[in-house]
């Protein structure tokens, strides 16, 4: 999760969020350059006089003034379209799950084993043990395996909702009557959180995601004690 004033991305855990890392790191490169470069250029208007005043054009300087941010803006597309076909990219992974959106709850299945599915509501600040943390613990972790690819089905069954869990690289719509896919493959052990990203009613705030990545052991005993319920 996020340290309190922290100002970067948290942490990448999918290697689908590595790669948005690097490509927002890529991104402000480039803005640091072109900030620099007009500060500089406007430092210097307001402090050298002005000379040629009488020059109509100069087509050398408009050639490379034109071709240059198109040269610019395809070096940013070309790796963020890269990223967009990877993120598209689902094939057959071994677990699927579906997040249902409700006001104001996740309902998670897991639609591999028969009858899988439990609700996830955000634990109350009073019912908190210590050391979890407020407004971002629920009652249910979502648990997935480690190195495992799994394909998340969103969706909603009141108003829209967005699943969202930052460290993951996820943030998928969930609409009612829609199904969206997408997926995700956790790189390390962990707890990651993330939060409803839709503005979705008066306890939008409070419909917390907790995905747990574990090791496949630990998967399975936890799909068995959640079968058993
Ligand atoms: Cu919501």
């Amino acid at each position: 999760m996020a340290n309190p004033a922290q100002l970067g991305f948290q942490d990448a855990a999918t290697p689908i969020m590595e790669e948005l890392l690097h490509l927002h790191d890529h991104a402000m490169m480039v803005v640091f350059l072109i900030s620099a470069f007009v500060l500089y250029t406007i430092t210097l208007l307001l402090t050298t006089p002005l000379t040629h005043t009488e020059t109509m054009n100069a087509q050398m300087v408009e050639t490379v003034w034109t071709i240059l941010p198109a040269v610019i803006l395809i070096l940013i597309a070309l790796p963020s379209l890269r990223i967009l076909y990877l993120m598209d990219e689902i094939s057959t992974p071994p677990l699927t799950i579906k997040a249902i959106g409700h006001q104001w709850y996740w309902t998670y299945e897991y639609t591999d084993y028969e009858n899988m599915a439990f609700d996830s509501y955000m634990v109350p600040t009073h019912d908190l043990s210590p050391g979890t943390l407020r407004l971002l613990e629920v009652d249910h972790h979502t648990v997935v395996p480690v190195d495992s690819p799994t394909r998340v089905l969103v969706t909603a069954e009141d108003v829209l909702h967005s699943w969202a869990v930052p460290a993951l690289g996820i943030k998928t719509d969930a609409v009612p009557g829609r199904l969206n896919q997408t997926t995700l493959t956790a790189s390390r052990p962990g707890l990651f959180f993330g939060q409803c990203s839709e503005i979705c009613g008066s306890n939008h705030s409070f419909m917390p995601i907790v995905m747990e990545a574990a090791d496949l052991n630990t998967f399975e005993n936890w799909s068995a004690t959640m079968l058993q319920q």
